[in-house]
């Protein structure tokens, strides 16, 4: 059995949780990311048949009933997990009864999965229905996409909208704009329930005054699309209040759309 601290999506996963720890998105305890494993990727680092831990999962999710998952720990720090992956991190299998996980490796001290594991497995759930690769989950309070919701209409196509309008690759990176929801409790089944609803529809689901949601075949997907909604949210708050004098126009948008051949969200533009 091969040592699942050289496994690639460990090592991948601790340098992604690093990398949104230094740009400043996630303070404390703040983000959480799940990523799907595959069973032989991951009975090449354990056995799948010694389980260590049961922890109830308070969600019941029959879709994903024999699925594993590597899942951030709950109050654990992004900067921590690179120097402390067995502390921090958890790969889990859901239970045949789809309410229990099924510890294999991992939260070491006693711990468990985030607290928002309800609205990753439900986002889960929703997007390997739209697409059989999908493969990340990931959470996280970038600044700027934090602070634009104090301040612009939460609507999603007056919000995605001004996002496109923020940088021209936003529309060829993100053509089906981004879900939003209002305040809600974190941590709620109800918040998990309002945001896999929305990932029916969209990768990217902003939750107001809180952070923002990303889904993605791969880590770099998921991260991708959340550092290119928060570069094009910065470039809003540094010219918001300012007079935009020069701005990319519809008929631009249009443009790259029809140039990049986009499956754009046309009730977003018009
Ligand atoms: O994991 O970010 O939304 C801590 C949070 C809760
Ligand atoms: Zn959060």
């Amino acid at each position: 059995m091969k040592n699942i601290l050289n496994a690639p999506f460990i090592i991948k996963l601790a340098a992604t949780c690093e990398n949104m720890y230094r740009l400043g998105w996630d303070e404390r305890n703040g983000g959480n990311i799940s990523l799907l494993l595959g069973e032989d990727e991951v009975s090449e680092y354990l056995d799948t048949s010694k389980i260590l831990r049961v922890i109830p999962t308070g969600f019941e999710a029959k879709e994903l009933c024999g699925k594993y998952f590597l899942v951030t720990g709950t109050g654990k720090y992004f900067k921590n997990v690179k120097g402390d992956p067995e502390n921090n991190l958890g790969v889990i299998r859901i239970a045949e009864d789809g309410c229990n996980a099924e510890l294999l490796w991992g939260y070491q001290d006693g711990g468990t999965f985030t607290s928002e594991l309800p609205a990753h497995l439900m986002s889960h759930m929703v997007r390997l229905k739209q697409d059989s690769e999908h493969r990340v989950i990931m959470h996280s309070h970038p600044t700027n996409t934090v602070a634009m919701t104090f301040v612009h209409p939460l609507t999603e196509g007056e919000f995605s909208h001004t996002l496109w309008q923020m940088h021209t690759e936003c529309i060829y990176v993100f053509p089906d704009g981004v879900g939003v929801l209002p305040f809600m409790v974190f941590g709620t089944k109800e918040i998990g329930e309002a945001t896999a609803e929305k990932m029916k529809d969209f990768r990217l689901v902003v939750w107001a005054h809180h952070g923002i949601y990303g889904a993605g075949k791969t880590l770099d997907e998921a991260f991708g699309l959340i550092e290119t909604v928060e570069n094009a949210a910065q470039i809003y708050m540094l010219t918001e209040g300012k007079e935009r004098i020069n701005i990319i126009t519809d008929e631009n948008l249009k443009a790259l759309a029809e140039n990049f051949k986009l499956p754009y969200r046309k009730d977003f533009l018009d």
